[in-house]
């Protein structure tokens, strides 16, 4: 496969989004952007939400890859969870299967797993393939993500990668994150990565940074070419001396999830 050029953003809105909007330019794509939410100085975006069919496969005409990030980000009842996150991103492949598109990057997330036992200091890494362990109606959606990318490329040679991301910030603002902090550049490096690798299949990846507390095996990220340039350490003494280290007793330490698996946050709207 060559190197997308033109990309479908979805989510281009949110976070995350508005970050790659600024830092996947460089790396050499043109990106079309669709958000339910307007985004300012976008007059171009696409303003839909996923459940408008119609609206999706317009944005995916003449489109070479998608990265999808839209949907709910957070827990919430799980009718919304179903509608945005379950039926859109069945909705968008349904749009890019139609448009001919042949190559996904899955926002997928830590969540999907989340009630995996956080690895005591020492311990091996978690391998991409540990059992699917979702900590919430939305790590569970992510789960689903996984797999209907799975059957989109058996049934339909649809490539994709998914990425559980861990926390994706400017900079790690708790000592969970830590371990699962990527970068913003760090994130744009994986998405060209996964936009770029020939021949990945469905591949599933742990995204973050190559910080030291890791306590996740990155290996399958690497052989897509993902080179992290950060390490969220530097962030290591303020956080810890503000919060005290991971206690393993404390039921909010004990899984990769970190607070999604004891209260987890809301979805606000
Ligand atoms: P966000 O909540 O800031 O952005 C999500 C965007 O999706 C919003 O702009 C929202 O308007 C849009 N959206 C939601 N439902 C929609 C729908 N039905 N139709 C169209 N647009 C819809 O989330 P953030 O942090 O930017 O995350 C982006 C993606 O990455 C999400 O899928 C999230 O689950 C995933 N992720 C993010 C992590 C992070 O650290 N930021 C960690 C793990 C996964
Ligand atoms: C996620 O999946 C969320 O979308 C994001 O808001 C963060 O909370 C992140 O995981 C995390 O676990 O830190």
């Amino acid at each position: 496969m060559t190197t997308p050029r033109t990309v479908l953003l979805t989510g281009a809105a949110g976070g995350l989004g508005t970050l790659m909007r600024e830092l996947l330019p460089p790396h050499g794509y043109r990106l079309r952007l669709f958000d339910q939410r307007p985004i300012e100085g976008e007059p171009d975006a696409v303003t839909a939400e996923l459940a408008d069919t119609e609206a999706l496969r317009a944005a995916m005409r003449g489109v070479d890859a998608v990265v999808h990030l839209a949907g709910i980000s957070l827990e919430a009842p799980f009718e919304k969870i179903l509608r945005a996150n379950v039926e859109g991103t069945y909705h968008l492949y349904e749009a890019a299967r139609e448009a001919g598109v042949r190559r996904v990057v899955f926002a997928s997330s830590n969540h999907a797993v989340g009630f995996t036992p956080r690895p005591a200091d020492g311990s091996a890494a978690i391998p991409v393939g540990t059992p699917r362990r979702p900590d919430t109606y939305y790590g569970l959606s992510k789960g689903f993500g996984e797999d209907l990318a799975s059957l989109y490329w058996d049934l339909h040679g649809i490539e994709t990668v998914s990425i559980r991301i861990g926390s994706c910030y400017p900079e790690p603002t708790t000592v969970r994150m830590l371990s699962l902090w990527l970068s913003p550049g760090d994130c744009a490096r994986l998405l060209h990565a996964s936009l770029s690798a020939p021949g990945v299949g469905h591949t599933v990846v742990y995204g973050s940074s190559a910080n030291t507390r890791l306590w996740w095996d990155l290996s399958s990220a690497r052989s897509l070419g993902y080179a992290p340039r950060d390490d969220s350490e530097p962030y290591a003494a303020r956080l810890l001396a503000a919060e005290g280290a991971l206690e393993p007793g404390n039921p909010e330490h004990a899984h990769l999830g970190g607070a999604f698996c004891t209260d987890p946050p809301q979805w606000p709207h």
